[in-house]
């Protein structure tokens, strides 16, 4: 099942990567032995205002679950990622952005990049936004996505980026947890040539009564159109940041001051708020987005993550900017509007790193030699991908179609909780295996422990937990302590259990084999089954709901929903429909059900419990392996649903 094939590190890496072979091992030694002393030197890749004294202090003791780093230093991020380059790169790229037309590219130098940034941290606060308030940003990918989030970090307000695929709905309850007194969003985004409503979300999300935070909603223009327009509320982004001072102070932050709020799905309903705070996070991308890709100055790195997921803001916008980076911002997809874009991209602008995704691979890869056809892709040094494990051959695929067979790739797994890579190889110091995940960073010490808890050691399998504490690692749940410990540290004690399971083989290498618990990978994304099942049984006709991930070659992993009706109801293809039309509103596009199996019964256990394994076992085709169902209240639903599912097909 694994793929043999390894690939040694290139000779020229092998002596001039920040990190090679020797200096991993010892390195790596030395930030478990004393990890004190291993991030108190690399805390130094940052500027402090206020240089702190204590580097470590963690607790992941049931009950006690405390994480603090560099606890008495203070910074400030947008400091870091704009003023400290301004003598030596104010007039290099910051950001090359790439319009969903091929005809639309603007570029903005670190100097310009300040400038916009000031501008809207003091349009900021003249809308009386303060130190530790939430804003909520909800834009396209265009770079006023990331002045937004950099202006927050200037003033010292937490900002919460929603994905611009988002529903009403979402936004309404992520604003609702959150308090959130602002919206930042944009009169419409463009995407693979689809408009996409933001600023009429926004307006159907604040239309809820139970909405009664937001103040002001600030929209930047980007096509032209929208709808209403509430004047008392609503501000046009170009006239306030035109009218403002191109000069604003930054906020002097404690190292654990609030940087940010990121959604994101668990194994129950409600989305989970994860907060990460402003020191640990910054020293920790900014190490690994330069070892990890060994970035070199000059170098053009694009990561083709949205602002609104993780891999957006570790990857796209703090690592790189606070490294002095230059990055690609794409507004598009990867075929749109001709099969080659990506590569017609790297092209374009030279990109020397490029990090993107396992299903955007897949998507590629169906598509054969078309979508590398007229380019040649010769920038390219280093690829990288996040989001999902990588089958083998998808791996081989982008090594040798789109990296011309010369380019390692790091896969690198890692989490919203996790802030920053946490198993990956190092590309100068790490042979290849495609598909495995490799190595731990520096300060993660990973184990497998099976469901009782034991420790695996040597070759084997079984859930992935994290020992201690790392500076990026998330420090709570929005307003819910107690919630964070019971999802990341009850499961098994003084770990950090991630949802994850993995193999450790024969020469200690690690392979990520995907999440244990009930939250789906729908194209890199996460989603909780609990979500989709709520907003399914929200429907009024719908009785019950049972939601399964089944694998889908491009996305890896498809939604696949049981539901029972209320009596009177029946179901046909415009009840299908209105199903799916219906999860599409309540959550976003990613939510939508591939497969709807309306039936009369599910399997339920004497005390009521949906037994999902057989419903998984139905759904993947494996009936033949349901095992023991004589626990079953009712038996006879197997049958039923094993037959109702052949004409499915
Ligand atoms: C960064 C990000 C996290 C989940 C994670 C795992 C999966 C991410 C992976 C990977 C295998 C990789 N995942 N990277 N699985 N190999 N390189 O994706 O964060 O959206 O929170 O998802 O994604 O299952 O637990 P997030």
């Amino acid at each position: 099942m694994l793929d043999g094939r390894r690939y040694e590190v290139p000779s020229d890496l092998k002596t001039s990567a920040y990190i090679t072979s020797s200096e991993y091992e010892k390195k790596y030694k030395e930030s478990i032995e004393n990890p004190d002393k291993f991030w108190n030197e690399q805390a130094r890749n940052i500027e402090w205002i206020k240089p702190f004294t204590k580097v470590k202090n963690t607790s992941f003791e049931q009950g006690k679950i405390d994480i603090k780093w560099f606890e008495d230093g203070q910074l400030n991020i947008s400091q870091n990622c704009l003023d400290r380059h301004l003598a030596t790169k104010g007039d290099d790229i910051a950001i090359i952005w790439e319009g969903d037309s091929p005809s639309l590219s603007r570029q903005m130098t670190y100097k310009e990049l300040h400038e916009q940034v000031c501008r809207f941290a003091n349009v900021l606060k003249s809308q009386g936004i303060k130190k530790g308030d939430v804003v909520v940003i909800y834009m396209p990918m265009v770079p006023e996505a990331a002045v937004a989030m950099l202006a927050c970090t200037r003033i010292g307000a937490i900002h919460s980026v929603i994905f611009g695929g988002f529903s009403p709905e979402a936004i309404a309850g992520r604003i609702i947890d959150s308090n959130a007194k602002l919206v930042i969003t944009s009169d419409e985004g463009i995407r693979g040539g689809k408009i996409i409503p933001l600023k009429k979300n926004v307006d159907a999300a604040l239309a809820k009564p139970e909405i009664t935070t937001v103040e002001k909603v600030i929209v930047f223009e980007r096509t032209g159109h929208h709808d209403a327009w509430h004047s008392e509320r609503d501000i046009w982004w170009h006239e306030a940041v035109n009218a403002a001072d191109p000069y604003c102070d930054y906020e002097v932050m404690d190292a654990e001051s609030p940087l940010f709020i990121l959604y994101t799905s668990g194994s129950t309903g409600k989305p989970k708020g994860v907060l990460h705070s402003t020191a640990g996070y910054l020293v920790y991308t900014t190490l690994t987005f330069k070892t990890v890709f060994n970035y070199q100055p000059k170098d053009i790195f694009w990561c083709t993550a949205d602002v609104g997921w993780i891999t957006g803001h570790s990857y796209l916008v703090y690592g790189p900017l606070s490294n002095g980076a230059t990055i690609v911002m794409y507004e598009g997809i990867p075929s749109y509007p001709t099969p080659n874009r990506l590569s017609q991209i790297v092209d374009k602008y030279q990109v020397n790193i490029l990090y993107t995704a396992p299903t955007a691979i897949r998507a590629l890869m169906a598509q054969g030699d078309v979508v590398v056809e007229n380019t040649h892709r010769n920038s390219l040094k280093l690829l990288g991908t996040v989001g999902e494990p990588i089958n083998p051959q998808a791996w081989i695929w982008y090594h040798e179609t789109i990296g011309n067979s010369r380019c390692p790739i790091v896969d690198t797994w890692w989490q919203t909780e996790t802030g920053g890579f946490l198993i990956t190889p190092l590309p100068g110091a790490h042979a290849l295996k495609p598909g495995a995940a490799m190595k731990p960073f520096f300060g993660v010490q990973p184990a497998l422990v099976d469901n009782e808890g034991n420790f695996i050691e040597g070759e084997g399998e079984g859930n992935l937990v994290i020992m201690d504490s790392w500076p990026s690692q998330a420090r709570t749940l929005y307003g819910d302590h107690a919630r964070f410990e019971e999802a990341y540290f009850a499961t098994f004690k003084n770990t950090y259990f991630s949802g994850d399971a993995a193999k450790r083989d024969a020469d200690g290498d690690i392979w990520i084999t995907g999440r244990v618990d009930d939250v789906l990978n729908i194209s890199g994304h996460r989603l909780g089954t609990a979500e989709v099942e709520s907003a399914l049984v929200a429907h009024p006709k719908i009785a019950e709901a049972a939601v399964i991930g089944v694998p889908h070659d491009i996305k890896g992993q498809a939604i696949y929903a049981y539901i029972t009706l209320n009596a009177g109801e029946e179901a046909d293809d415009a009840l299908y429909l209105e199903v799916k039309n219906w999860v599409r509103n309540e959550i976003g596009a990613i939510a939508t059900p591939d497969y709807i199996h309306a039936t009369k019964g599910l399997p339920k256990t004497r005390s009521g419990k949906i037994m999902r394994r057989i419903l998984r076992k139905i759904a993947c085709d494996e009936a033949d392996q349901l095992g023991d169902i004589s626990t079953l209240a009712d038996p006879s639903v197997v049958e039923k649903l094993i037959s109702e599912y052949k004409c499915l097909l």
